[in-house]
């Protein structure tokens, strides 16, 4: 993907530098400048671009749709749904929530995206911000088939989560429909896998394109970028989670720090909270005390539902592609993607990349441009380990919370160093 995104931005600028504006030329070069502007920018680049474009959000509905009924369902086979269902959640959408808070308040502070008034093709309509009243009543669906054809997520989102639970108390028929969503949830992650396979090409077509009429510096507020989620990601896993570890249970949270560095190693090698589960079980159950009748259950709910590092890097992004495509946001806009980010986040499976698919939508809950995705989508595979690791990190964090507060903590295990050492 880097090699298709450095690839496209130098096509994009040597177009840009052979297309210049201007009449003064011979009618040969401006005839080969049109067929060339005509053919290759707005013919076969723009094509790749927007069909990958169209892919990425093909998959956005029935991912989320799929994988959050699966979410959901995972909690019929626990007789806990109740109290500690209700703990772990909660603390999940609640630190979910605050990530992305925190995210959105660092770029509007740093504003990455500021200075680059990119063209945008998609027509942003100057809307009156929907009151916050009128977000909440609009989550809930009156038709779902509509939801889904409108790619209305916060609907979609909330249909699920419905169908989800009454899957969850249906007995045998219920059991039924969770193995067929379990089976198609496989199905769209191979889906997800195979779209992956294609970005390359996506993103050096979007990026040529873009490129043909945009300048350099927007690779500095792409550092600009990754600075700011960087930093972000840093900050809620050293500062906030100790905090919130502090407050909530008066543990230490510096060992708790210091015995999720393995976890944090494998979720950053794999990008991806569902291949890190066994390392993230292990340590909450053998380091850092958690019985594991709680870790079995709140380490794969996790997974499933808790992506604070991908809140972060979607709370960034939006505001990014907002300044970069020079759209101003409305208090309620970023309500509305703090809302839709922490749900999606519900409904984003632990593989990598599909941050960024969830991203598409929350662009589109708040009718930015889903281009701007092609501006970040490069530098993105670093930032997906990095914040797949937080997202482990706060798994880890709500089991040892939520352990504590169901007496079931080994506290001497979680005080000592040599506690499960022998993780290979
Ligand atoms: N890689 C995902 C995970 O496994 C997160 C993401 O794509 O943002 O947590």
């Amino acid at each position: 993907i880097v090699i298709g995104m450095i690839s496209g931005i130098l096509l994009g600028t040597f177009l840009q530098w052979l297309m210049p504006a201007g009449k003064d030329k011979t009618f040969e070069l401006y005839f080969f400048q049109l067929s060339l502007q005509g053919f290759l920018v707005d013919g076969v680049l723009e094509v790749i671009g927007q069909v990958f474009m169209a892919s990425l959000r093909m998959l956005v509905v029935p991912l989320v749709f799929v994988s959050l009924v699966c979410g959901v369902c995972s909690l019929k086979d626990t007789t806990k749904l109740g109290r500690i269902g209700g703990k772990a959640i909660g603390l999940y959408l609640a630190t979910t929530a605050i990530a992305i808070s925190l995210a959105i308040f660092v770029a509007l502070l740093v504003g990455p995206g500021e200075g680059v008034n990119m063209p945008t093709s998609s027509s942003f309509e100057s809307r009156e911000a929907p009151s916050l009243a009128q977000v909440l009543i609009q989550m809930f669906p009156t038709n779902p088939f509509a939801s889904f054809a409108e790619g209305n997520m916060l609907q979609v989102i909330i249909f699920a989560l419905l169908f989800g639970v009454a899957i969850a108390l249906s007995g045998k028929s219920g059991e039924r429909v969770a193995t067929l969503f379990e089976d198609l949830s496989v199905v769209i992650m191979r889906l997800v896998t195979i779209l992956m396979n294609i970005a390359p090409y996506g993103v050096f077509a979007l990026l040529a394109t873009l490129f043909t009429t945009t300048s350099f510096e927007t690779i500095e507020n792409l550092a600009w970028y990754f600075g700011v989620v960087f930093f972000v990601l840093i900050a809620h896993a050293l500062l906030t989670y100790p905090i919130i570890l502090k407050l909530l249970t008066g543990l230490n949270p510096l060992i708790f720090i210091k015995k999720m560095r393995d976890a944090a190693i494998f979720a950053f090698s794999t990008a991806s909270s569902n291949a890190t589960i066994p390392v993230t079980l292990e340590t909450a159950t053998k380091k850092l005390g958690v019985k594991n009748s709680i870790g079995s259950f709140t380490v794969p709910l996790g997974a499933t539902i808790n992506m604070d590092g991908t809140a972060i890097m979607q709370g960034v992004a939006t505001v990014f592609i907002a300044q970069v495509f020079n759209q101003d946001l409305t208090l309620t806009d970023y309500i509305t993607v703090v809302l839709t980010a922490t749900l999606a986040s519900i409904g984003t499976a632990g593989v990598p990349g599909v941050g960024l698919i969830m991203l598409a939508m929350v662009l589109d809950q708040v009718g930015l441009p889903v281009e701007g995705i092609a501006l970040i989508i490069g530098v993105d595979r670093l930032l997906d380990m990095t914040r797949t690791a937080v997202n482990v990190t706060g798994d880890s964090m709500v089991s040892v919370i939520v352990a504590k507060s169901e007496n079931q903590f080994d506290e001497e295990m979680y005080l000592d160093p040599n506690a499960g050492q022998n993780i290979e």
